[in-house]
């Protein structure tokens, strides 16, 4: 049984229910609306903490101004340095901060504890970005002249994040927007508000041993200050993550201010088996894909689409394979599979179900909520699979819950077009050891996905690539490769040291 109170005072948040907070400044109204975290392992309140108010929020918008103009005159490799830390506290953190996200969002310890990993990549990936943040030079056509671009911080970062990499999600955008010379405000998910009080508090101590001003990384509670932030002018970018749904609002409202958004929305995943994969190993990566995060990662396995020759035998693999997966408390490692996030999800599971039941869906392995004592939180279902076709309603949807798709499939011209007909395009994988399959999967006229894997499922990206998705995932790009420049804004500059002014393009123009 985990002792959530010396979790919480490790972390060093124990009696903080701030509604928002600057750094090592935590406040909020004593009268204010509060949200309660339930954990959805036991059903049990965690604590609570306050609602951000307009005057909260005005309050860290203005700090955050002030900050700005100190942070963005620190040298990136100084800012590096302050990411560096930030690292380092994390490591030292991991197993707690991995402990309240499995507790507070329902994950495995051992995906909790990954999670946690990912924040420390990224922050070692940006300590080495800090001294990269490369711009190009170019040549002018005219004589003494000198073109180069320059890369500026944008000013104050909007991050709004999703209960499902509630700690995760913020250290990609915030480790790259920070070494950036940005600032910060991040509006958490409501249903995991004390994994972003933690994060909060291990970045604001970091700051705290550096002397840093306030400012530099706020953290605001409640879904209000969400659409204070996309309405915002005074900041430049909103990084949100979350359903298609609200990312197009949230898309709507940033663009008509001009402001730059990155969307990272929902996903419909397919795994391709082709007759020539290696089974053993596609049954791991599609069982992991689906069940995973109990189906609750933007880039879960949805779908499989399987080779006719084999249908039949993968489908038995596949059934024997869920018969043995285990469903309970996500912080007893023997568990393969915890609950989801809260009742609202158990519910949009088994309406899932049920359209697809009512479609046509033929299910091989039946799903259905659990109950009894280990499930007292009421938020534990059977994952479960279907037979169905790819046009399906429901088949089109993301539903965020463990539930998965077989469709068959004849050529692989045939496989690629059902894998694309989605209106998603986050992730996608080809199971196969035939190299023309794998190119034809990975060429322009393969998959239309931000990512593509080869004998690899759809989940588990690592930080280094960029991380992403087409169409109605967004078009956002965050983490790795040159991801940052989302951050910034792009400067042009020619310099003329010549005594005479000569005109691009060769117009004359004389006094
Ligand atoms: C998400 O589900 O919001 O690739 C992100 C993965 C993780 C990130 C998932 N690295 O599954």
């Amino acid at each position: 049984q985990t002792n959530i109170n010396s979790v919480l005072k490790n972390l060093g948040i124990l009696d903080l229910n701030p509604a928002y907070s600057t750094g090592n400044t935590w406040g909020g109204k004593a009268n204010s609306v509060t949200i309660d975290s339930y954990s959805p392992v036991d059903g049990k309140k965690i604590a609570a903490v306050r609602v951000a108010d307009k005057e909260d929020y005005e309050t860290v918008l203005t700090q955050a101004e002030t900050a700005l103009i100190f942070w963005r005159n620190q040298p990136a490799p100084k800012r590096g340095d302050i990411v560096r830390q930030l690292g380092d506290a994390l490591r030292i953190h991991k197993e707690d901060l991995g402990t309240l996200v499995s507790y507070e969002m329902g994950k495995s310890l051992q995906e909790g504890l990954g999670e946690v990993q990912e924040m420390i990549d990224i922050c070692d990936f940006a300590v080495g970005l800090s001294r990269q943040l490369y711009g190009l030079t170019m040549h002018s056509e005219r004589p003494n002249h000198r073109m180069y671009e320059q890369w500026h911080p944008l000013g104050i970062v909007g991050i709004i994040s999703a209960f499902n990499f509630p700690v995760a999600v913020w250290s990609w955008n915030a480790a790259l927007a920070l070494v950036c010379g940005n600032v910060c405000v991040w509006k958490p998910s409501s249903k995991t508000p004390l994994c972003a009080v933690a994060c909060q508090h291990i970045l604001a101590r970091v700051l705290k041993q550096n002397e840093m001003p306030e400012g530099i990384s706020s953290l605001l509670i409640g879904n209000a200050t969400g659409d204070l932030i996309n309405n915002d002018k005074r900041i430049p970018l909103v990084s949100f993550t979350g359903s298609t749904r609200i990312g197009r609002k949230v898309s709507a409202a940033v663009a008509t201010r001009f402001g730059k958004s990155i969307l990272e929305l929902g996903g419909n995943n397919a795994i391709i088996i082709s007759k020539d994969a290696d089974l053993d190993m596609s049954i791991i990566g599609a069982v992991f894909g689906a069940v995973g995060t109990a189906g609750q990662r933007c880039t879960s396995t949805r779908r499989l689409i399987i080779h006719e020759d084999i249908y039949e035998s993968f489908k038995n693999k596949l059934v024997k394979a869920y018969g043995q997966l285990r469903i309970g408390d996500p912080l007893d490692q023997h568990n393969h599979v915890g609950p989801l996030i809260d009742k609202d999800a158990v519910d949009m599971y088994n309406q899932a179900i049920g359209k697809g039941k009512t479609e046509g869906a033929r299910f091989v392995v039946e799903g259905g909520t659990l109950t009894g004592d280990a499930y007292n939180s009421g938020c534990y279902v059977k994952p479960c699979v279907a037979e169905v076709e790819n046009h399906y309603e429901i088949v089109q949807e993301e539903t965020f819950a463990p539930i998965l798709y077989l469709i068959k499939y004849k050529t692989l011209d045939q496989a690629i077009a059902l894998q694309n007909s989605v209106p998603q395009g986050l992730s996608s994988a080809i199971m196969t050891l035939n190299l023309r399959e794998a190119e034809q999967f990975l060429s322009c006229a393969g998959s239309d996905c931000g990512i593509a894997n080869v004998n690899i499922g759809t989940s588990g990206a690592e930080i280094g690539g960029a991380f992403g998705g087409e169409k109605e995932t967004g078009g956002g790009r965050e983490s790795g490769s040159d991801a940052w420049k989302g951050y910034m804004r792009r400067q042009t500059n020619t310099i003329n040291y010549a005594a005479t002014l000569p005109l691009a393009q060769g117009i004359k123009f004389d006094l």
